[in-house]
């Protein structure tokens, strides 16, 4: 399996995050990824190609069909913005938020201070943006660009189920179309999805895409953003009532053209345990096989991990080699992306495990 993968990504390392009100070490690491990186590079039998991507590759106008050119310009001229006003290296991190029930809101951001632009871009205190951070999460959505690419180019000319990792770092799921948090900045999924679209000629028909979001907490901002697309069905498996905690509910379906193209599938926190999530993973590939989607993107996230430090599923490390083997026998071709997880001891052996599931 070609797993696409990029140094810069590691370039985003802040110090500190505030959890519980308190400020903590940063879960969403550099480390993480070279964890995953290893697991996959030391396999026994060599099942996994690592191919780092061109990091002249310039996929703005791929953003941009995602995100809105305000929320990219920001994101890019942030911490210089930040630092010019006096504010320091660790970076900026806001302290007020546009709330929906104190409107009017009839300022220009372009004309705010660094720190209430912040607010305005961002929904949580996870997300501090650093000298490095642009420089990373271009490289991750440039990871996600390029596997997308190499999906497309590899379903036409070998058998099915093909698949493809891409390894990206910042995660995604958690951004929507102008708003950063949970550790994301640019939805990587939704831009692979929509360069799985767009890799056709303008004649022929838009390629349909899934989207199976298996990471512990709801993909808010994937959800956002294809939530009135029928070209897209969003599946998401996730911890009730825990973090981002305003969304995820079942009766969120998909509004417009896009009703019923969208599924939420809560699950009890503490109690959910390998057998529970697997039949409720059934569920999401039974929706998923309705549809008939031409592509499956996976939002690959472990953090369903029994001891994960920010989580409360009881998955245990065989559970992903089955999750794997589920998602295989969709038979679609599928990109993975990764996304949440936070135990570092197993977090490479736990996203391995999904993906020799697939391999079979
Ligand atoms: C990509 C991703 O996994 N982002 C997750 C960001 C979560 N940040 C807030 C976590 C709040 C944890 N609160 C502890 C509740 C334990 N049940
Ligand atoms: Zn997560």
């Amino acid at each position: 399996m070609l797993v696409v993968h990029s140094p810069l990504c590691l370039l985003h390392d802040p110090p500190t995050e505030i959890l519980s009100g308190k400020p903590v070490p940063y879960k969403e690491s550099p480390d993480r990824l070279v964890r995953v990186r290893n697991a996959l590079s030391n396999d026994p039998q060599r099942k996994y190609e690592l191919t780092a991507v061109d990091d002249g590759l310039d996929i703005l106008p791929d953003i941009l069909r995602v995100h809105s050119e305000d929320y990219v310009f920001y994101l890019r001229r942030a911490y210089s913005d930040w630092v010019e006003e006096g504010g320091d290296k660790q970076g900026v991190l806001p302290e007020s938020f546009p709330h929906p029930k104190l409107p009017p809101y009839k300022l220009d951001p372009a004309k705010m201070s660094a720190i209430a632009r912040a607010g305005y871009y961002c929904f949580d205190l996870s997300c501090p943006i650093t000298e490095d951070t642009f420089e990373a999460i271009m490289a991750s959505a440039r990871v996600a660009v390029r596997a997308a690419q190499l999906l497309v180019d590899g379903t036409q000319s070998t058998a099915a189920p093909h698949g493809i990792f891409a390894l990206t770092r910042p995660p995604g799921h958690h951004a929507g179309t102008g708003v950063c948090g949970g550790y994301c900045y640019l939805n990587n999924a939704a831009i692979a999805v929509r360069c799985l679209q767009d890799a056709v000629p303008s004649a022929a028909a838009k390629p349909r895409v899934a989207i199976l979001d298996i990471d512990y907490h709801h993909g808010n901002g994937s959800q956002e953003i294809f939530y009135s697309d029928d070209s897209v069905f969003y599946v998401s498996l996730h911890a009730e009532g825990d973090y981002p905690y305003f969304t995820g509910s079942s009766v969120e379906e998909g509004e417009g053209s896009g009703v019923k193209c969208n599924l939420n599938l809560p699950l009890p926190q503490h109690t959910t345990g390998n057998e529970q999530y697997l039949a409720t993973l059934d569920l999401a590939g039974k929706a998923i096989s309705d549809y008939s989607p031409d592509y499956l993107v996976v939002s690959l996230g472990v953090d369903t991990y029994k001891d994960d430090p920010i989580c409360c599923f009881n998955l245990t490390t065989p559970c992903y080699s089955r999750i794997g083997a589920r998602i295989r026998e969709l038979g679609l071709p599928t990109l993975f992306l990764f996304e949440g997880g936070y135990c570092m001891e197993v977090l490479g052996e736990n996203v391995k495990g999904v993906l020799d599931g697939f391999i079979g």
